[in-house]
């Protein structure tokens, strides 16, 4: 099995914030967990420097474009270590693979007879980088506004069209065949409802600046930054060349992207692929979308979050957890600094944090740093055991269907059991009764936080591998398939330290 998992590709025209890092770290997860599955994965982000919104940035800015997408680019490059996450490429739209993998779509397009020179005439949005029709603007003071709330603009220019809307039929039906490969079930419907609606052609050119990638033997347009960064997807697989290893290992792909792209990635990137006869994404999941204090995050607002901030103050796994344990993935959030500390500190600090601490520094100090495998389990820790298969089940199928949120809660829940079970059991007082029933108690307690451990990985990675080191493990020797029957002979402890302390209002 493989597993091919992509970012939106950033625009450069600003540095990265909250959102950026939402969407590159559930990808992260979701790369970590296929590959903890055992599966060859590939995590593909970037960054995407064409157009008029870029180039207006560095006009701005007095500086040369290339030179300002350069540092741009630079900034999105560097976020991603910080945030904990491992990618296997980094592509950018000014790059040779890509204006050639991308002129080549272009030949195809017009060879398979999909492209016609026209005249456009009608509103566009920089901000956005989209038309717009008259009936989905909103009359503001100063203007027209698309729904997004970007200002619009009229031009009227002489530009190529792609015909979707000969698609439109031919898209129904493989969303009819594929009903889960938009997720979530409100956004298929969303997508299902604009197709039936009806398609028009699209403008995939523009004349009146020159900041992207050439129309093929035509010098007066360039492409539409859309055609353009969609096209990222496949050129990082090699395209045009299809018969390579990479492209028929991961191709289709799994798209995670915000809310407000999934027009582009569920209507215009299938057709085009359909156009050039290649297979439409897999799965395209669409996000959510983050506030800040109840506010619309924005620049103007001034209300912007840097992630660095927040890793520096709270700590990078602490807001790993946070941004996916507290909203359901595809729901809207709300990003609060309260809700960070009463999130951290009773899942982590108290739930997680406190057992490990509590069991490890018991097993140092009463059982010589080490419990053995118990020759059998009695029926209290055979329940436990059970339920750890139980959680262990859920938590597959919900990762397995986007719902990190769920499979959190599957873990946090089951170890709220093993604390209750320490309680119940209180090995403390076993230590003078019945030494081996304590042994046994502190092995299945010390098992099934290992066994939990790994189910984090994939979220909160840094974290686990200190946990696990405490408990004499590494990451390399346990994995999704080997976890259900890991039960070693014997479990050495070395001297524990906390690994999420509380956060201090
Ligand atoms: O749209 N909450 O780039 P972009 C959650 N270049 N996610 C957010 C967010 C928020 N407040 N703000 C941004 C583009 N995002 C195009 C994409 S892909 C072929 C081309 C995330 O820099 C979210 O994933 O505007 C959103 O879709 C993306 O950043 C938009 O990034």
């Amino acid at each position: 099995m493989s597993f091919f998992v992509t970012t939106p590709i950033y625009y450069v025209n600003d540095v990265p914030h909250i959102g950026h890092a939402y969407t590159t770290i559930a990808c992260d997860i979701f790369n970590r967990f296929h590959k903890l599955k055992g599966e060859e994965t590939f995590f593909l982000t970037g960054t995407d420097e064409h157009g008029q919104k870029v180039e207006k940035a560095s006009l701005v800015k007095n500086k040369d474009t290339q030179k300002f997408v350069d540092e741009m680019s630079q900034n999105f490059r560097d976020l991603i270590p910080f945030l904990g996450c491992e990618i296997d490429d980094f592509i950018r739209t000014t790059e040779d693979r890509h204006k050639n993998a991308t002129q080549f779509l272009w030949n195809k397009l017009k060879e398979n007879n999909q492209i016609y020179l026209s005249n456009y005439e009608g509103w566009y949005s920089i901000r956005d980088e989209a038309f717009y029709l008259d009936s989905e603007l909103t009359k503001k003071e100063n203007g027209f506004v698309a729904p997004s709330g970007a200002p619009v603009e009229w031009v009227k220019e002489e530009s190529y069209f792609f015909k979707l809307s000969a698609w439109q039929n031919k898209l129904l039906e493989f969303y009819e065949q594929n009903k889960n490969s938009i997720l979530p079930k409100s956004r298929y419907n969303e997508v299902l409802s604009f197709i039936k609606g009806g398609l028009k052609d699209l403008s995939i050119s523009r004349t009146t600046f020159k900041w992207g990638i050439k129309v093929p033997e035509d010098d007066n347009h360039v492409m539409y930054v859309w055609i353009d960064a969609l096209c990222n997807y496949i050129t990082a697989l090699s395209y045009p060349n299809i018969d390579n290893s990479y492209f028929k290992k991961f191709w289709p792909g799994v798209h995670i992207v915000g809310k407000d792209i999934l027009r582009f990635h569920a209507v215009y990137w299938p057709a085009f692929l359909l156009a050039v006869d290649i297979e439409p994404p897999k799965k395209i999941f669409a996000h959510g979308w983050w506030t800040n204090e109840g506010q619309k995050i924005s620049k103007s607002i001034g209300n912007v979050i840097d992630p660095y901030e927040i890793v520096n103050q709270y700590g990078l796994d602490q807001m790993r957890f946070f941004l996916f344990r507290e909203v359901p993935f595809g729901n809207d959030g709300d990003f609060s600094k309260d809700a960070i500390a009463q999130r951290v500190n009773a899942d982590l600090s108290n739930n997680f944090g406190n057992l490990i601490q509590r069991i490890s520094s018991f097993i140092v100090k009463n059982s010589d740093s080490k419990v053995n495998k118990p020759a059998e389990f009695i029926d209290d820790d055979k329940n436990l055991l059970n339920q750890y298969d139980e959680a262990l089940n859920n938590y597959l199928t919900n990762m397995n269907s986007y719902s990190i949120d769920k499979a959190l809660k599957n873990i946090f829940e089951f170890l709220s059991l093993v604390n209750t079970f320490v309680d119940n059991q209180a090995p403390w007082s076993l230590k003078k009764t019945d030494p081996v029933r304590m042994e046994e108690v502190l092995y299945v307690v010390a098992i099934l936080i290992i066994k939990s451990s790994i189910l984090l990985l994939p979220i909160i990675p840094s974290s686990i591998k200190k946990v696990l080191s405490i408990f004499s493990l590494s990451v390399e020797e346990i994995n999704l398939s080997k976890i259900q029957n890991f039960l070693p002979e014997i479990i050495s402890i070395k001297k524990p330290y906390p690994i999420f302390p509380r956060i201090e209002k």
